[in-house]
Parts: C-alpha cells; structure tokens; sequence
C-alpha cells in the first residue's frame, strides 16, 4: 500500500512540472482537415495569442504523421493564388494574434503515412523562438466550426 502511494505521488508531480514552464503563447481552436488519401498533404489551423510584451516566431512545426512540415501563406502573383514557405517564420506580435486558417497562413503536412477522417487526432509540435515547443494533439474536422 506504501508503495502504491509512493508511485501516485510521482505521478502527481509530472503535470505541475511540465505547468510550471507555462509561455507567453497561447494556441488554441486547433484543427486539421481530412486527408482522404494517405500520401496527400493535409492542412492544420489554430490561433495563436502572445500575451508577452515581446513578440514571438513560429520558425518550425513538426508532426509524427509527416516527414516534412512547413509553415505555408497564401500570395497573389500574376492573379494566380500560390502557397508558399513563410520566409523566417511566422512573427506573432507582442499582444497579438494571429489566425492560421484557411485562405491564409497555415500548416501544411506532406507525404503523410496514412488516411484521417473527422474524429481522428493528429500530434503537432509547434517551436517558437522565445516560447521553445508547445505540442498540441489536433482534432481532423470536415470543416471550421466557431
Ligand atoms: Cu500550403
């Protein structure tokens, strides 16, 4: 009985650890669309807030469901609507946020192993500058509900 309180208390001790590192950067209404074919690039969206008096980076994403994950905009050349790499990441200013949907800045997720369908998680780990890596599990979604 000792021992099993003994383990407990461990246990107990790894959530205030991982809290006690809490960031300036808050992600959140995280989402990713289906992927109908495995193989297919996906697209993930959140919100990002800083709540810090400095402004803030995205300078990479990673995923276990894709070897290479870029941080992608949408521009306008020649009338055409092209995705392109974000160029040094993607600033969150101090006191602001920035809206990753679709359209608009996003994740994108290439040679994915396997199909996902609404209800299925995907792991996404976010590395900012300042804020180090804040991990999100993020739920597929037909489409953005508010
Ligand atoms: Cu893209």
């Amino acid at each position: 009985m000792k021992k099993m309180l003994l383990i407990i208390s461990f246990l107990m001790v790894i959530p205030f650890v991982a809290s006690a590192q809490e960031s300036d950067i808050v992600v959140s209404s995280e989402w990713a669309r289906p992927i109908l074919i495995a193989g297919r690039p996906g697209g993930a969206f959140f919100n990002v807030k800083n709540n810090g008096s400095e402004a803030d980076t995205l300078i990479a994403a990673s995923s276990s469901i894709s070897p290479r994950v870029e941080i992608h905009t949408h521009t306008m050349t020649d009338g055409v609507m092209r995705m392109s790499q974000v160029e040094g990441g993607l600033e969150i200013p101090a006191g602001g946020e920035v809206q990753l949907k679709p359209g608009s800045y996003h994740i994108m997720m290439f040679e994915t192993d396997n199909k996902y369908a609404p209800g299925d998680k995907i792991d996404l780990k976010l590395q900012f500058e300042k804020a180090g890596t804040i991990e999100k599990t993020v739920e597929v979604r037909a489409r953005l509900q508010n």
